[in-house]
């Protein structure tokens, strides 16, 4: 079946583009875009690549030979994607090199499927290896608070619940990928519905998009069934999405009878070359060949921009959960517990660790709030781009705590209490908010022509005095209050009234 492909990816010149643009052009309008140009002092570009191009398998089996890395077998399917094994780098080279020795085509001229294409995936490089800096990220996608926290917090704050994930698995979501020409990626949207970015360090990717608008298409027929439908109750919702699937591989025959809106849907492409970078929205479907052999690095991550996709993808996934065991329901001595650890094992985290993450986020931005009024006078809106990132970073969590206050189970199985006073006290908070001042600081010196530096965060400033006394939060509610609280103090000591007129 041929793909409805009607456009290109977008290609622009990163080092021509100021911070403010980007999120503007492309993170706000949701749109996939390919940056060239921010990747020329990368020291992977140069240790990691041999003088033909291709990947410089020795420096990897040299230096880091010893990791173990998960390897995807992309001639075998397993559920929703490639059946993984562990094996070390070492390993992984040693059956590249075997492979590339060997012929691969049967009598038919065509793929031998008896032979493993084997995809180096999900390499947390950087947390393996910290010193090695083998690149930067770039300024526009350093506001990613989802590594942040994971540098001096879990997200999960059990992780002995999760199965089958350990530790390593979910420290951070900064990545390698390493695969031949033939390995890749089916069709899916990224975890928690983050926004990604890949970097082809060598070799070059063929993307395929779909935007979350024609993300209906790919499902199978249950889906477009019930939404066809003259009504569905939210019970009949969780039925139906127990049973939905998505296409596996675009680029095969796929059924009709399973997937008859596949045909409608209209895709984007891009060929991406070395030495660029590709944007992903959040939502957005894509599938992604390695045309040659590719080293790439991807990051996931969110912020206050994209934090309402991950609330809702929460939400679904734990209509979903509670749906699939509520035969049980009678039975079970505490169903809700049970329906947030499935969640847990399945997205990655469940209510109560997401609204423990959201309120480290309103403390951290009130912290730098306070602290920029102390350091650099009362910014007034609209003066200072940073007070306004930060402004806008409360107003999106306040929208998200409002829908989260409607979620009756909400407060029966979040048992969370965060007292200002502590968290200010905590040396993993603290250590977030000067790495957050850290990326604010870089945000806005981009923002600002005849940059003049501010200094550092002082966590002995008086504001923060002030702030510690800001309370303790418990339920979605505390949280608006909190944010109310601040706006109004904001308004009527130091004339900043945008956070009020919310
Ligand atoms: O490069 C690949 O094979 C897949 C990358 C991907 O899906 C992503 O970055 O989200």
């Amino acid at each position: 079946m041929g793909l409805r492909i009607e456009g290109e990816v977008e290609r622009v010149n990163g080092k021509e583009m100021s911070y403010k643009e980007f999120v503007e052009r492309y993170v706000e309008k949701k749109k996939p875009v390919v940056l060239t140009g921010l990747m020329d002092d990368w020291r992977g570009c140069i240790d990691w690549v041999s003088e033909d191009g291709k990947p410089n398998l020795l420096f990897f089996s040299t230096h880091f030979g010893k990791s173990i890395v998960q390897v995807a077998d992309c001639s075998q399917r397993e559920f929703t994607d490639q059946k993984r094994v562990e094996m070390s780098v070492s390993e992984f080279i040693d059956q590249w090199n075997d492979y590339s020795s060997k012929e691969h085509v049967n009598a038919n001229g065509r793929e031998d499927p008896g032979k493993s294409l084997l995809y180096l995936k999900d390499w947390h490089f950087v947390k393996e290896y910290p010193e090695y800096v083998a690149y930067r990220t770039p300024l526009f996608f350093s506001d990613d608070w989802l590594n942040l926290y994971l540098d001096s917090h879990h997200l999960h704050k059990d992780p002995d619940t999760f199965h089958g994930r350990n530790e390593i698995d979910c420290s951070d979501y900064r990545f390698v990928y390493m695969g031949k020409k033939g390995t890749w990626t089916p069709l899916h949207a990224d975890v928690f519905r983050s926004y990604s970015w890949s970097a082809n360090i060598c070799g070059k990717k063929h993307w395929y998009f779909l935007s979350p608008a024609q993300c209906h298409h790919v499902f199978d027929r249950h889906v477009l069934y019930f939404r066809n439908t003259v009504f569905v109750d939210s019970h009949n919702i969780c039925v139906l999405r127990n049973m939905k699937s998505s296409v596996y591989n675009i680029l095969e025959d796929v059924s009709e009878t399973t997937f008859p809106g596949f045909k409608k849907a209209i895709w984007l492409e891009c060929i991406q070359e070395k030495n660029e970078i590709i944007f992903v929205p959040s939502g957005w479907y894509h599938q992604v060949h390695n045309l040659e052999d590719t080293i790439s690095i991807n990051h996931n991550w969110f912020n206050a921009c994209n934090l309402s996709w991950v609330w809702k993808l929460l939400l679904e996934d734990y209509n979903e959960a509670k749906e699939y065991i509520e035969d049980i329901r009678d039975i079970c001595d505490d169903f809700e517990g049970l329906c947030q650890r499935n969640l847990a094992a399945n997205t990655g985290m469940n209510f109560s660790d997401f609204f423990i993450f959201a309120t480290h986020f309103t403390f951290a931005n009130l912290v730098q709030l306070y602290f920029l009024i102390e350091d650099c006078g009362y910014p007034i809106s609209g003066q200072s781009a940073e007070a306004d990132y930060l402004i806008s970073n409360l107003v999106s969590i306040r929208e998200i705590a409002l829908e989260m206050r409607s979620i009756e189970s909400l407060t029966e199985c979040c048992s969370v209490l965060l007292d200002f006073r502590e968290v200010l006290k905590n040396t993993k908070f603290l250590e977030l908010c000067i790495a957050f001042d850290k990326t604010y600081m870089t945000i806005d010196e981009d923002s600002r022509e005849g940059y003049n530096p501010r200094k550092p965060l002082r966590l002995d400033s008086q504001n923060l005095d002030f702030i510690r006394n800001f309370g303790k939060v418990s339920s979605p509610e505390d949280l608006i209050t909190v944010i109310d609280n601040a706006a109004e103090n904001l308004a009527t000591e130091f004339g900043m009234g945008s956070l009020r007129s919310l």
